[in-house]
């Protein structure tokens, strides 16, 4: 294991033995964790990046979109498998653990290698090849952060300064530790040299844990303390007064009930799915805010929010789905956008006759290319500035985000910065990445429900309340229909939608009948299509396939 050896210094004899990597991986897994509390505290204090973060969303731009899909793909179905939670925040909760677990091995690594390369040498001398190590993680990592963090307000140059000074003094930390080690006296032998406190490896590698522990749980508790950073700080700049609150939903008097156990028709905000491509959402100072609207157009415009809230204001109820969402996923979710038509956004700008496409850009590096066509054939389009009567929050893409009907999220940024009107259309981010060029929202039904605590008798019989939604982007839902078992498809009763944008909510109430059923949906489109039967993975178009739910049915007791 680890091989003794003896050196001569002035003071006579020391026994020295060089440790190996194995020890090298542990010293610079212990010494990672404070580094990594170290580096919370800045961000939860000072705002400073916080680098796990930045090395993932750097390797999620970065990596091919295949393997990033295969990435997506696994932690939602391990989500969905599990039932670990509603599917797009604790796949954010798995990507922020798996990226400091990430940081932490690579530490170990480096430090592993370290010792390898220290093997033999004489445990004196300056810290040099430490902090070289040091700053052989920490140069590319600030490079990698001042590339990817939108969200740090931080000086750039006083970010880099902060993580490659926090590295280097990690990579000293791990020389003194290889030092002290390489210095260990055999057990039962004093110490040769005052100056040198030497203990057994054992005992350094003990103490330098429950240090480094301590250092982490007081670091955790000071930053939870301060962390109280409040998400809503810039947001809130439209009066109260102003804010559109659902007035009770349109639909309310419709006699078709939802089904116990189908998800709730209007989304409530906390609720709805979040997806985008950083570990945190950009922040944007809504009060210096100024969208421009450049290129082939005859007036530029440079937009403040209150410019754009001056436009006459239209609000509509939006289901937004994901393209990764699987079929009876939660990455889909409908709430009230407000915001302006883009049509008059477009008139005030004056389009030259050259004009074909939007690039709009975002706040995090995402971008995606708009049809000036569909715009003007649709007035629906529209920049949206609120989600159910409040301003958008930061996690939705405060200020400003698009909505275009009938497409998946994929094609609609969030955190709006930068609109070029331009003459040739550009693949967008997630095109790049492998994705439907168009990405329109597939025709979908899905079963919420088979309330089998929601049994009840009407006329001697017994029935099963049955439902869910059913979505076909713009094209509307003309019918619902449900087998169970090797029955024949039976249709079910509808719900007037919130609008013909959303989705539809179904009901079906079966004969009961004891023991274990299938039961399946299919949906068809208002000009009579039905939804395709075919199934399908979410890549690269988005999910199809008639969703089956199997469930097993007692005979309630009678008096309950
Ligand atoms: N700027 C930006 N906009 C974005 C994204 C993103 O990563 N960055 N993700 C898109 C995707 S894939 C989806 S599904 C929707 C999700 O919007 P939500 O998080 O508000 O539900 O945002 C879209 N807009
Ligand atoms: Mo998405």
């Amino acid at each position: 294991m680890m091989d003794a050896f003896s050196s001569e210094t002035d003071g006579g004899q020391i026994q020295t033995a060089s440790p190996g990597a194995l020890t090298g991986a542990l010293v610079g897994l212990l010494l990672a964790a404070p580094l990594m509390i170290v580096f919370f505290l800045g961000f939860a204090l000072l705002d400073l990046p916080f680098v796990p973060f930045d090395v993932l969303d750097w390797a999620a731009r970065t990596l091919p979109g295949g393997i990033i899909t295969f990435g997506i793909d696994t932690i939602v179905a391990l989500i969905a498998t599990f039932q670990l939670g509603e599917t797009s925040s604790t796949a954010k909760t798995a990507e922020h653990i798996m990226s400091i677990a990430g940081l932490i091995v690579t530490a170990a690594l480096a430090s592993a290698v370290f010792f390898a390369v220290m093997r033999g040498r004489r445990p004196v001398g300056s810290l040099l090849p430490g902090v070289i190590l040091g700053a052989i993680i920490g140069v590319p990592v600030a490079l990698i952060s001042g590339g990817v963090n939108f969200v740090s307000p931080a000086d750039p140059l006083a970010r880099a300064v902060w993580i490659i000074g926090l590295f280097i003094a990690w990579g000293a930390a791990v020389h003194w530790s290889w030092q002290q080690l390489a210095l260990t006296s055999t057990v039962g032998q004093p110490a040769p040299r005052a100056s040198v406190t030497v203990l057994d490896r054992r005992t350094f590698l003990v103490r330098m844990g429950g240090a480094a522990a301590a250092l982490t749980v007081v670091g955790a508790g000071l930053g939870s303390l301060f962390n109280t950073r409040d998400e809503g700080g810039t947001l809130a700049t439209i009066p109260a007064s102003d804010a559109e609150l659902p007035p009770g939903l349109p639909n309310a008097a419709d006699p078709v009930r939802p089904a116990p156990g189908t998800r709730p028709e209007y989304t409530p905000l906390a609720d709805h799915y979040r997806i985008d491509i950083s570990a945190l959402p950009p922040r944007i100072d809504g009060e210096t805010y100024s969208l421009p609207i450049t290129g082939l157009v005859d007036n530029p415009l440079s937009l403040t929010l209150d410019d754009i809230r001056a436009y006459e204001s239209m609000s509509q109820y939006v289901t937004l789905a994901c393209i990764s969402n699987p079929i009876a996923g939660d990455l889909i979710g409908t709430t009230l956008w407000t915001g302006v038509s883009m049509q008059k956004i477009l008139a005030d700008a004056g389009l030259q006759d050259s004009a074909r496409y939007l690039r709009i850009f975002a706040a995090d590096g995402f971008d995606e290319t708009v049809d000036i066509a569909s715009i003007m054939n649709d007035e629906r389009i529209m920049l949206a500035y609120a989600w159910d009567g409040q301003p958008l929050t930061q996690d939705h893409g405060f200020p400003l985000r698009i909505y275009i009907p009938n497409l998946f999220g994929m094609k609609q940024p969030k955190w709006i910065t930068r609109i070029d009107v331009v003459a040739d259309y550009e693949d967008g981010y997630w095109v790049r990445r492998g994705w439907d060029e168009v990405a329109r929202m597939q025709t979908t039904s899905v079963i919420d429900t088979v309330a089998v605590n929601s049994i009840y008798e009407d006329g001697g019989s017994l029935y099963v309340p049955v439902g869910g939604i059913a979505h076909a982007g713009t094209r509307g839902i003309s019918k619902v229909e449900v087998r169970v078992d090797d029955g024949d498809w039976v249709e079910a009763q509808l719900r007037s939608p919130l609008s013909d944008t959303t989705w539809v909510i179904w009901r079906y109430d079966w004969p009961f009948a004891e023991g274990s059923h299938t039961f399946a949906v299919r949906c068809y489109e208002t000009n009579g299509v039905m939804q395709t039967e075919q199934s399908a993975q979410p890549r690269p178009s988005g999910a199809t396939g008639v969703h089956v739910r199997r469930v097993m049915l007692a005979t309630p007791d009678a008096e309950a």
